[in-house]
This record gives C-alpha cells, structure tokens and sequence, in this order.
C-alpha cells in the first residue's frame, strides 16, 4: 500500500509540471489566469454557466455547449487595439504544447476554424460567446495589431472540451480504490455494513418528504416578478423596472424603464439617473455602458444600451441624484 501511495504522489508530480507547461500563452498566476499577447496582457477566465454556473476555467472545460471567454485588460492598451478571436480544431497533433509557429505551418486555417470573430475593439471587457457542439482538443488563436507600428501579436491557447485531461491519474485512483476494496472485502467489513444500511433505509424515507416540505413552501410564497422592487440602503428611494424584452434576454441590447419612487411611492422627477452593472461573483462589468437617456414623465426614466452577456447572477448598480443628494440601488437579477 505504501508503495502504491509512493507511484501516486510521483505521478501527481509530474502531471503537475505537465500542467505548468501546458497553457500555450495563457499561464496560471495565482488563482487567475494571464494571457499574453505579445507584450499585451489580460485576465483570462472561461464559463460555461449553463453546467457549471460560476466556476472559472482557464484551459480545459469538462462540457460541450454555451461556453463564454473573457479576457479583463491588465494592460490597458488593448482596450485601443481590434482583438480578433479563433478557435480551431487541433491539427498539430501536439495537444497542449502546439505553439504560435505550430499554429502558422497549419497555413490556411479557415477549413479547421470552428469560431472567428474579425478583429473587434471592445473597450470594457473582452468576451466571446460559442456553443460548443462536440468534443474534442481545440486551439484558441487570439491576436491584436499595434495601432502605430502595425506589428501583429498573437496567442495560442490548446484547451480540451468535453473532458478533464487527467493523464493516468484516474486509473491509479481505480488501482487504490480496488486495493481498497479487496481489503475490506476480506476482513468482513462489507456484512457490517449491509446490517447497518437495512436499519437506515427505513428513516430514510420519510426523512427525505420531511426534508422537501420547506422547498413546497418556498415555491408557494414566491413574489410575481413583476412586482419586485428594490429600495436604497436608507429607504428614501425605491425602483422597480420593465425590460423592453421579456424575460430580459441574453446577449441582446435592449432598453429598461426604470420606476423611481420615494420611499412612500412619490415619483422622483427629473433626477440625475446613471447605471451600471456587473457579475460581483465573476467580478467583471458589463461589457456595455448603458445610458440614461430620457425622462419620461411620472418618475420614469429609459435607460439604453443594456447587455448581460453571460447567465448567471447579475448586478445592476443605479444612483439617484437630486438637490445633491445621492441614493444608490442595487438591483439583483439572475439570468
Ligand atoms: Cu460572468
């Protein structure tokens, strides 16, 4: 058993260099991951929020389907230059170690290309959205040209979809666990434990009812959407909102009409209105700027220009500011 536990703790070891040298050009740092292009950096962070919600990847994704890349500037002049954004299939053969040059002898890359986006300037945050419909090894080729001298940057990132490259890790826990099994096996401990899972089954099941009944309550009580509304930390202003598309939809721009109120329900008229918004578990913005850009009686006010590019919980930051008083309101929307 020892020296098995010795092969493992080795084995760890190597696939923890492997790991390091993995990245192409999008390297761990910390909990993040940088991407580097050429001498332009930026946080790199992956979400496939439909199956995992909030988990942040930086190379390989365990599932096929919407899957979202998002790169926040660390140097600031990307924020000037068009990124244009690839992903091909992998050709080289090389798997996580294909490089730039790797990727250039492919020659033409448009007959493996499986997502491009020309070169766009994004001046927030960077994000693409594909849904991925099978799996496999890709490369994501991200590129940027230097404004004045022209010169082109490039990265090359290999990550995997639709499975978790643990090289022979999985077998060696499968060798343990049945190391494990035989032990116990032979010292009786699997009677023990059947005479001990009897006598649990029955409590089981009405725990299990006991357990449910909350949830049935919860779903009764819950509020019409329509109604919700959110107040200032001290009260004195409250706002409720429609989207101009109903549910508010993902990766569309679309406007809101914001319902400012006191806190008794007195419109608040004329008032200077901004808004903001981001992912505070993802902590990243909008990738838009949404404006305020009328008043439109009765304490409404349209905003433009709102786009949630991602699912998952959303913040909405918006300040009231009248006779030099400011209220700020969070609104909180899950998509
Ligand atoms: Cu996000």
């Amino acid at each position: 058993m020892n020296a098995l536990l010795k092969i493992i703790f080795a084995l760890c070891l190597v696939l923890q260099t492997h790991a390091l040298l993995a990245h192409g050009s999008v390297v761990p740092e910390g909990d993040l991951c940088i991407i580097r292009i050429g001498f332009y950096t930026a946080h790199f962070k992956v979400f496939q929020p439909q199956q995992s919600r909030d988990r942040e990847y930086c190379e390989d994704l365990p599932d096929t389907g919407e899957t979202v890349f998002v790169m926040d500037y660390i140097h600031k002049g990307l924020a000037q230059v068009p990124i244009e954004f690839r992903i091909i299939r992998d050709a080289t053969g090389l798997g996580r170690y294909a490089s730039l040059d790797d990727v250039l002898k492919l020659g033409d890359l448009e007959p493996l290309t499986v997502f491009h986006q020309p070169p766009t300037l994004e001046t927030g945050v960077f994000t693409v959205l594909h849904k991925f419909s099978e799996t496999g090894a890709f490369l994501g080729v991200v590129s940027a040209r230097h404004p004045e001298t022209g010169e082109l940057y490039s990265a090359v990132f290999p990550f995997s979809v639709g499975f978790r490259s643990w090289g022979m890790l999985p077998l060696f826990a499968a060798l343990a666990a049945l190391a494990q099994l035989g032990y116990w096996l032979f010292t009786g401990g699997y009677v023990r434990w059947r005479a001990r899972r009897k006598s649990a089954m029955d409590i089981n099941k009405y725990s299990r009812i006991v357990m449910l009944l909350p949830l049935f309550l919860l779903l009764g009580a819950a509020p019409a959407p329509d109604s919700k509304s959110w107040s200032s930390s001290s009260g004195a202003v409250k706002i409720s909102f429609t989207s101009s598309v109903n549910p508010v939809p993902l990766n569309e721009i679309h406007s809101w009409t914001l319902h400012v109120t006191t806190g008794n329900g007195t419109p608040v008229e004329n008032a200077k209105v901004s808004v903001s918004g981001g992912m505070p578990l993802h902590n990243h913005g909008l990738p838009t700027a949404p404006v305020v850009t009328a008043y439109l009686g009765n304490g409404d006010y349209r905003v433009e220009g709102i786009r949630f590019h991602m699912q998952g919980d959303w913040e909405m930051q918006v300040i009231v500011t009248q006779n030099n008083t400011s209220e700020t309101i969070f609104i909180q929307l899950t998509l």
